[in-house]
């Protein structure tokens, strides 16, 4: 399955992707994987899987095992560092916090896990991460200096170094769970500079009128995760945000 180009497919046809995160430390596996069925009852356009803290290990490959049992979209997985990958998932977002303290999260993890990412033959999709204000706990956890939300400039100083530097995608990151999602006018200054390079935006993001907003400020995929783990009726909840940002 050649992961980026179907989603790059999907934005063409659709306008927009959402994609749904499932965090392995959240939820059995088994609710992982009803969680994804019901995400793609809804519209959903694949299920990226990761997650800050312990969704490593045994945990993980049962997680992604159980959701491919159940669906065919895409999995992919977000590793909160190299403990965060499983050879059963189709793709992986190789990704640096750009805006990191941290070496680890900039680059070393990334050298502990390429050489297995390159024999289990997961697709790598690279990706210059920036965690924004809130931050939340991959803010912490990541030693991110946080981009201010008022500063569209230096986020979109961050994104074309990403660009410029090889890498596909770009991801705004506020912070899972955070109650300030990334504020449109930076999507627009990032979008802007990327032209034709993806843009992910994540967290915080809750409601269909927050991810229209985010989506028409330039965001060509949006993530949401906790509220798809918090509500009772997903296919419902994923139906009102994938109407909300597609053609
Ligand atoms: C977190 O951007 C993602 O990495 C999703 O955030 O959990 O707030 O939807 P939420």
């Amino acid at each position: 399955m050649q992961v980026e180009a179907q989603l790059h497919r999907i934005i063409t046809q659709e306008g927009k992707v959402h994609l749904t995160l499932i965090d392995p430390a959240s939820q059995t596996p088994e609710r992982a994987a009803e969680i994804a069925f019901a995400a793609d009852e809804g519209g959903t356009d694949a299920i990226m899987i990761g997650g800050s803290t312990s969704s490593f290990g045994i945990l993980l490959d049962e997680t992604v095992l159980k959701i491919k049992e159940k669906v065919d979209l895409p999995t992919i997985l977000f590793p909160g560092n190299s403990a965060g990958l499983s050879k059963y998932a189709d793709a992986v977002f190789f990704m640096s916090l750009l805006n990191s303290r941290d070496l680890g999260y900039v680059i070393t993890n990334q050298v502990l896990g390429a050489p297995l990412v390159h024999k289990s033959q997961i697709e790598p999709i690279s990706m210059a991460y920036l965690v924004v204000e809130p931050g939340g706990t991959v803010g912490w956890i990541g030693d991110a200096k946080l981009i201010p939300g008022k500063k569209p400039e230096i986020a979109a100083a961050y994104a074309l170094a990403g660009k410029y530097l090889g890498m596909h995608y770009t991801y705004l990151e506020a912070g899972s769970g955070v109650d300030k999602p990334v504020n449109p006018d930076m999507i627009e200054a990032v979008k802007h500079v990327l032209g034709e390079n993806k843009l992910i935006v994540g967290g915080g993001i809750r409601d269909a009128k927050t991810a229209k907003l985010c989506a028409s400020a330039g965001a060509d995929m949006i993530v949401t995760g906790t509220i798809v783990e918090e509500v009772n009726d997903v296919t419902a909840k994923v139906a009102e945000l994938v109407s909300a940002i597609k053609k």
